[in-house]
C-alpha cells in the first residue's frame, strides 16, 4: 500500500469516525434528556391503609407496572393551565381500593413539595383519576407529570372553576398520605 495514499485515507477514516462518535453521543444525550423528562411512574402511599408491601408495613409503594396495571379512565376537560383534552389513569378510588384506605381526607405530596388535602368523597363526586397521559402521551415533569390529579372540570364549572377548584389539579405527585 501507498505511504501517502494510506496516510490520507487514515485522515479520512479518522474524520468518519469522528463524525461516527458524534452521532452517537447526540443520540445517547438526547434520550438521556428524554428518560430525565419522563421519570418512570411511581407513588407511595402511607398513613390509614391496611395493604403495605415495604419491609416495615407502613407503606404501600407502586410501581409503573402496578399503577399501568390498574383499570384505565378517561376525563376530557380544559383546565387553568391545558386545553380541552383527554386525561388518562386509574381512578383515585381505585388506587385507594387497592391499599385497603380506611380514611377521610387524601393528603397529597408533590415533587416540588407543594401539599394539598382533597376528600376522598371527591372520588365519588367527581370520578377524580391519577392521570398519566394527556392526548395518549405520558406527562413530562416540566407539563404537570409524571401524576396529575384530574378532575372533570368542564362538566363541573360552579364547583371546580376558579381558585379554590383550581388548588385540586396537583401536578406532579409523588405521594398520598390516608388521613
Ligand atoms: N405540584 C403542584 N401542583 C399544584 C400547585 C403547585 O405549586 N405544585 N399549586 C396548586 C394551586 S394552590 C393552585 S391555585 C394552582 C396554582 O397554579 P399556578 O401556580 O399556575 O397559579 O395549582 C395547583 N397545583
Ligand atoms: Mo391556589
Amino acid at each position: 500500500m501507498n505511504a501517502a495514499v494510506g496516510g490520507r485515507n487514515g485522515v479520512y477514516r479518522g474524520a468518519w469516525w469522528g463524525l461516527g462518535l458524534l452521532l452517537v453521543f447526540a443520540a445517547w444525550s438526547m434520550q438521556a434528556q428524554a428518560q430525565a423528562e419522563s421519570l418512570p411512574l411511581s407513588l407511595d402511599v402511607t398513613g390509614k391503609i391496611s395493604k403495605t408491601n415495604d419491609a416495615a408495613h407502613q407503606l404501600y409503594h407502586f410501581t409503573e407496572a402496578q399503577l399501568l396495571a390498574l383499570p384505565v379512565h378517561s376525563i376530557t376537560t380544559a383546565t387553568t393551565w391545558t386545553p380541552r383534552s383527554t386525561f388518562t389513569g386509574p381512578l383515585l378510588a381505585d388506587i385507594l381500593k387497592a391499599v385497603g384506605a380506611s380514611g377521610s381526607a387524601v393528603e397529597i405530596h408533590t415533587l416540588d413539595d407543594y401539599t394539598y388535602t382533597i376528600p376522598v368523597s371527591d372520588c365519588d363526586r367527581y370520578g377524580v383519576i391519577v392521570a398519566y397521559s394527556m392526548n395518549g402521551r405520558r406527562l413530562k415533569i416540566s407539563d404537570f407529570g409524571p401524576l396529575f390529579l384530574m378532575y372533570p372540570r368542564d362538566a363541573f364549572p360552579d364547583e371546580l372553576m376558579g381558585a379554590v377548584g383550581d388548588s385540586k389539579f396537583v401536578w406532579q405527585i409523588k405521594a398520598f398520605i390516608i388521613k
